[in-house]
């Protein structure tokens, strides 16, 4: 296996080490190939807004925590991708708001299943939903194999936290009756547009932040978390987020350099 190292002070260091994560990810089973893609096009809008969280998407993420903290069955799902660049922030985030881990695949092999279940237990998770015959449940009208769930996490959840998924199983979720959050750098994308909460912020920043919120909100009476949801209005954040997307382009265009505000 070649080993790269990436000089500290290279400018885009940060980056540099998501992408080999990935590549590991990939080259351990973990991640798919398309997972790849799916990181390229994360990449892409990441250097757009560059690479910093908004405040459109904080407020995004006081929300998504707040709809945890507030629901009687809260699920994290878990793909590849995630799992890879995130473990130890998905398990943190469990454990504050009692929600449950569930594996869930587009690409599933049993395989799969299991190394993303062992890369969360050793991560502390105490429970992983949705390996082997656990996935037991089908979502209805969904084809891929994401249609399959485990009776006592997803197919249960009143609010499911969906981080980098595909657009049909968000539709489905939400026929369901479910609240979806989730996190997605591409504000167009389907999942952005379906989701009843989008954070648009790459998913390395959005989970400390879940779980800085996840700590404040959580000393917080229920009437306070409800009036951030009543609040809450995603087609204004998206909007906002579309809105620097463009502020950003503008001023590449007509300065030739993205004007950082900080
Ligand atoms: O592990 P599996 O089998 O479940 O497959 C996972 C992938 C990601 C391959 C699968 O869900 C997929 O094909 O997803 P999409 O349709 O490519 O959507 C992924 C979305 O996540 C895209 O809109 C990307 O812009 C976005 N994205 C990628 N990386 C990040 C991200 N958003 C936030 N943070 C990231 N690091």
């Amino acid at each position: 296996m070649v080993e790269v190292k990436i000089p500290r002070d290279h400018p885009r260091y940060w980056s540099l080490l998501l992408r080999e994560r990935i590549v590991e990810g990939m080259k351990k089973g973990v991640v798919v190939p398309q997972g790849l893609i799916a990181h390229g096009r994360g990449e892409c809008f990441d250097y757009i807004i560059g690479e910093r969280t908004w405040p459109p998407a904080e407020e995004a993420v006081k929300a998504g925590v707040a709809a945890f903290l507030l629901a009687k069955h809260p699920v994290i799902s878990v793909n590849g991708n995630t799992a890879v660049l995130v473990p130890r922030e998905i398990v943190e985030f469990s454990e504050l708001t009692g929600a449950k881990i569930e594996v869930n695949l587009f690409y599933r092999t049993r395989e799969r299943e299991e190394k993303i279940a062992q890369i969360l237990y050793e991560h502390g998770a105490r429970e992983v939903l949705g390996v082997g015959e656990d996935a037991s449940a089908t979502i209805p009208e969904l084809h891929s194999e994401r249609r399959r769930v485990s009776p006592r996490g997803i197919l249960v959840a009143d609010v499911v936290f969906v981080p980098l998924e595909d657009g049909d199983r968000t539709e489905a979720l939400r026929r369901m009756g479910k609240t979806v959050v989730t996190v997605d750098l591409n504000p167009f994308s389907r999942t952005a547009q379906k989701a009843n909460i989008t954070i648009v912020d790459n998913i390395v920043r959005a989970m400390p932040l879940m779980i800085k919120y996840a700590r404040e909100l959580r000393e917080k009476p229920r009437r306070e978390l409800e009036k951030i949801l009543e609040n809450y209005d995603n087609k204004k954040i998206l909007g906002s987020m579309i809105k620097i997307v463009l502020e950003r382009l503008g001023e590449l265009a007509e300065k030739g350099v993205f004007v950082d505000k900080g």
